[in-house]
């Protein structure tokens, strides 16, 4: 066990003795591990070192997550909703009170209660679990709808602001690390023919059409935490909650939940958008937020589900360009792969655009 993430951990308020630390989870930014201990009351820990360099005002992210955290868990204990516990992150402090703790390197470590016999999935078939999953982010978006004070901070501006992205976009292909613009050519052609289409959203924003709300911002499935019977716990990955678009948030989950393949699939022909996932999947999460949404917000949401596969894809395109300094990747073409099977699943969205918005119609009550 490294003697330094031990003496990080044992800043926190934990009581037991710690006997394992382990790498956990496969997270793109943060470092996750699994913290152990023993004693009286057996409990473990997920400890996290926060990316600082994507995230340059941790103090800020954590004071979102806390008065988050906080609230939904008041709401669970005035519901009297059993196992409370389980169903919202509990984050510990440290012994001077803040809820990070910054190490001798600058790094900054952030400790919480790790849910216990909980599992996630990195994309679903199993249209039940999708309807599931539909309920646990439309239940999100109703617990923080009521969220009181001052509004959250901006934990990245403009994360998914599109003409911010396509700048990033237009800036890497001028750096073009490597020259690697020649094996890119087809998808840049792809990203520059979307580019127009794709600001759809954040002119209906700009128009005053679309309410910003507080959301997640990073809705992958593997994001929701279910039991051993395949139950909903809770939904975590709280880092980029802020002001944002609904459509942020049901675009990313079906991103994820609906591909029929991995985020980074080589085989681009595994990749498909399975419509049962999508109509069960949404008709959970209007079942839970249908009432706080307007219709325009509802007639968008076919859309997002492609605009959030297209900025994605944008995004690794970009981090590719840019010579690999964002994401963490497993092999030199990563991102140029995770780029191919993102406008892969932006073009098999397409193909089913017009069965989607007939069946939000439907789930909406508007066909
Ligand atoms: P990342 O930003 O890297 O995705 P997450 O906060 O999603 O980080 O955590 C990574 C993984 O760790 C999750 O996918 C989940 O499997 C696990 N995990 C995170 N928080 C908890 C928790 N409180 N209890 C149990 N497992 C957790
Ligand atoms: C990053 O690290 P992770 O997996 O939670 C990224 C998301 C992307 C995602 C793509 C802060 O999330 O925006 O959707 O990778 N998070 C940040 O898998 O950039
Ligand atoms: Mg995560």
């Amino acid at each position: 066990m490294d003697k330094s993430i031990k003496a990080v951990t044992n800043s926190f308020n934990i009581k037991n003795e710690i006997i394992n630390i382990q790498p956990f989870g496969n997270g793109h930014i943060n470092d996750t591990y699994l913290v152990t201990t023993e004693g009286e009351e057996h409990k473990n820990y997920i400890l996290q070192r926060k990316n600082h360099h994507v995230f340059k005002d941790i103090p800020g992210m954590m004071e979102n997550i806390i008065r988050i955290t906080n609230h939904i868990h008041q709401i669970l204990v005035d519901g009297k909703v059993a196992n409370h516990q389980d169903k919202v992150l509990t984050h510990l402090p440290t012994g001077s009170g803040e809820y990070y703790q910054v190490d001798q390197d600058g790094n900054y470590w952030t400790l919480c209660n790790a849910i216990e016999g909980c599992k996630s999935y990195e994309k679903i078939s199993d249209p039940r679990l999708a309807y599931l999953a539909g309920k646990a982010y439309g239940e999100f978006q109703k617990q923080v709808s009521s969220l009181k004070g001052k509004p959250l901070n901006v934990t990245i501006p403009d994360f998914h602001n599109i003409e911010f992205r396509l700048n990033n976009f237009h800036k890497a292909l001028e750096i073009n690390f490597q020259d690697r613009k020649v094996e890119a050519q087809k998808e840049v052609g792809f990203a520059l023919n979307l580019a127009e289409e794709m600001k759809t959203l954040l002119n209906h924003q700009r128009f005053g059409e679309l309410p910003e709300r507080v959301t997640h911002n990073d809705t992958k499935i593997n994001n929701i935490l279910f039991d051993e019977d395949d139950q909903i716990l809770c939904v975590i990955d709280l880092d980029t909650v802020m002001p944002g678009l609904f459509h942020f948030d049901f675009g990313d989950a079906l991103r994820t939940a609906a591909n029929t393949a991995e985020e980074d699939e080589k085989d681009l022909s595994k990749i498909g958008f399975d419509l049962d996932i999508f109509k069960s999947f949404s008709q959970g999460i209007l079942e839970e937020a249908k009432n706080i949404l307007t219709n325009k917000e509802v007639g968008l949401l076919p859309h997002s589900v492609k605009f959030m596969a297209y900025i994605m894809g944008l995004r690794f395109l970009t981090d590719f360009l840019e010579g690999d300094v964002y994401y963490k990747i497993k092999h030199p073409k990563h991102n140029l792969q995770r780029t191919k099977a993102q406008f892969k699943l932006v073009e098999e969205v397409e193909n089913q655009m017009d069965l989607m918005k007939q069946i939000i119609a439907e789930l909406a009550g508007s066909a």
